[in-house]
């Protein structure tokens, strides 16, 4: 562990801490940022009410709405003097969101990425090839200064030229990948076409940490296996911090969040009422030290569950499964929720279907329309009309059976969907 005091605090004490600390949090929102005043004071809530965690369920939440509003700088509860980093929100959703740093902000960032990586098991002897974007985007710069906390060795060539990040795990002697895992599979895709003496088997690469987007326990085998690597899930947003929110450990079993520096509560979507542990709902934060951008109870409208268990690697910290989605992800098809990853899981577990495909959603008349397009295997593509048909049918049956939905299954050639270098556009929808 990283920050072994922190991390494996006991339960007792690290409630205490948030306590502590939300008191803080809650009165620099108000005290030095005039939206929160204003949200607080018409909700009739003052920081003094503040004695409990469960005080905390009087104080409104904050919408992506608000956020978006509020942009560029209205959130912001420093001076700009202070401010030394700004980042942006990816903007899959309506308009960006910017968000700022103090040094002490970038300083927690940096080791909280840095516990990240030492949850996957790197050390400071670690050569990291990061390739997340560098740029507004928090994956890149969010990753690299945790590489450099922990001592392990950056190698910072952002997303994208594929062929020179092949060329760099192998010279280099790259022992650990950054990246989304829709880059990940387009890097193995790449260096199955066009580089057919390179083998990741026989490079050093031993380890990655992906995240960004949604991906699937099929997924992770599916590029274990190509890569001949251990993969681990890193989770974050920026309106929050940015990568490093949440991660995995050695048990794969969860992400521990960061709750020395986050609380965290899930609510049902709808009501907004605060569920019990375990419950599936919307995960709303509160930062217990940020002091450029605090966020109190933020909707952050991804959707997953809160578990405490006791985890073989020593963590204490508060669990979340793996993100599959956020609310607006969900596709209502014909009344029935669809999360784009249930359709993944079920491809990646049929024989002859590549990890590349896309979902169409369309609306004929008052009907919601989806298709799912999906990369074969060259030698099925270019088989007979029958071995197609066949596999077609087999896809369209399991989405019927698993899901309940009847989708139109389109079988495409090898390579035809877009490839992603950062996050993949799964989903076109073109009811908006
Ligand atoms: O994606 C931060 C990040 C960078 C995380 C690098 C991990 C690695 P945004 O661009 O603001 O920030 O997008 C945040 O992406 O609300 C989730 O919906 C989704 N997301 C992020 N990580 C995961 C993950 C970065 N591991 C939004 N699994 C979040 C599923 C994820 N979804």
């Amino acid at each position: 562990m990283f920050n072994p005091d922190f991390e494996s605090m006991p339960v007792t004490k690290l409630k205490e801490l948030q306590l502590e600390r939300l008191k803080w949090s809650v009165r620099h929102a108000y005290e030095n940022n005039a939206v929160y005043k204003r949200k607080f004071d018409a909700a009739g809530f003052h920081p003094d009410q503040l004695k409990s965690l469960d005080d905390l369920r009087r104080v409104p939440f904050l919408t992506k709405h608000e956020m978006r509003e509020a942009s560029p700088f209205g959130l912001f509860a420093k001076p700009m003097k202070d401010v030394v980093r700004l980042h942006s929100s990816s903007g899959t959703t309506g308009n960006a969101t910017v968000v700022g740093y103090t040094r002490q902000d970038l300083d927690t960032w940096a080791t909280l990425i840095a516990r990240c990586l030492s949850a996957c098991g790197a050390t400071e002897e670690d050569i990291v090839q990061v390739a997340y974007g560098y740029g507004l985007f928090t994956g890149g710069l969010g990753l690299h200064y945790g590489v450099e906390k922990l001592g392990a060795t950056a190698v910072p060539i952002s997303g994208g030229n594929t062929d020179r990040q092949l060329m760099l795990i192998r010279d280099y002697g790259t022992t650990m990948l950054a990246c989304t895992p829709s880059y990940a599979i387009n890097m193995i895709d790449f260096a199955a076409k066009q580089m057919p003496d390179f083998d990741f088997k026989k490079s050093k690469l031993r380890r990655a940490i992906f995240g960004a987007e949604p991906w699937t326990e099929a997924m992770r085998k599916e590029i274990e296996t190509r890569m001949g690597i251990d993969a681990y899930d890193i989770y974050g947003l920026s309106e929050v911090m940015g990568p490093g929110v949440s991660n995995e450990c050695s048990a794969k079993q969860g992400l521990h969040v960061f709750e020395d520096h986050f609380l965290v509560e899930i609510i049902d979507p709808e009501t907004g009422e605060v569920l019990p542990e375990g419950s599936l709902g919307e995960i709303v934060y509160t930062s217990l030290t940020k002091e450029a951008c605090p966020v109190i109870r933020y909707r952050s409208r991804d959707i997953t569950r809160l578990y405490r268990d006791v985890c073989s690697c020593g963590r204490t910290h508060i669990k979340m499964d793996k993100v599959t989605g956020r609310s607006d992800d969900m596709l209502i098809i014909r009344g029935v929720n669809v999360f784009p990853s249930q359709i993944e899981t079920i491809l990646m577990e049929i024989e002859g279907v590549e990890p590349h495909y896309q979902i169409i959603v369309d609306r004929k008349g008052t009907m919601d329309d989806i298709e799912v397009m999906v990369e074969v295997e060259e030698a099925i593509f270019s088989d007979e009309l029958k071995v197609m048909n066949a596999l077609r049918d087999r896809i369209t049956n399991r989405f019927r059976s698993v899901l309940g939905i009847s989708a139109k299954v389109t079988l495409a050639e090898p390579s035809s969907i877009a490839r992603s270098q950062g996050k993949a556009q799964r989903v076109i929808d073109k009811r908006k």
